[in-house]
């Protein structure tokens, strides 16, 4: 399946620090329309089911304490060859190895509190929208 669609979430620390409005930016002025978007906050239930295939990892305790600790933004982006761009966007997970002018370069901590989520596929780029949006919330 080939979809021009991703699907994104800032995280909570990229929100605790104010860092929407730049990221949001960020997202527009690159080329990307914003097809949803909400300020919600995940369950340990949610973060635990969104990061399943991360579940053995020795990281996945953290990570889900990290993801559920205070609201995030959500949102569903629109572009050509969305995932691969959005993904080359944010830059590597770990910011000391992520590329100058990347979100993940002007924004993230760590590999841990990273700033932003970027899918990595268009199935798991629609498995995750779903997760987030109603049909009816996405524009
Ligand atoms: P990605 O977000 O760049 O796709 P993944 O390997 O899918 O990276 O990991 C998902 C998330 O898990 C990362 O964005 C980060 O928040 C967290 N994470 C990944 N590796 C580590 C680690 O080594 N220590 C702590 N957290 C990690
Ligand atoms: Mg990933």
């Amino acid at each position: 399946m080939v979809t021009n669609r991703t699907f994104t979430m800032l995280k909570p620390d990229a929100v605790e620090k104010g860092h929407v409005g730049a990221i949001l930016e960020k997202i527009n002025v690159s080329g990307f329309r914003i097809v949803a978007l909400k300020l919600t906050q995940m369950t340990t239930a949610d973060a635990k089911a969104f990061y399943a295939i991360h579940s053995e990892r020795p990281f996945f305790g953290e990570l889900v304490e990290y993801m559920t600790r205070g609201p995030i933004i959500a949102a569903i982006l629109e572009k050509e060859n969305a995932v691969d761009d959005f993904r080359t966007l944010i830059g590597a997970t770990n910011p000391a190895d992520a590329a100058d002018g990347t979100i993940r370069k002007l924004y993230a901590a760590s590999i841990g509190e990273n700033a932003v989520h970027g899918s990595d596929s268009d199935e798991n780029a629609a498995i995750e929208s779903a997760f987030h949006f109603s049909g009816r919330e996405q524009f």
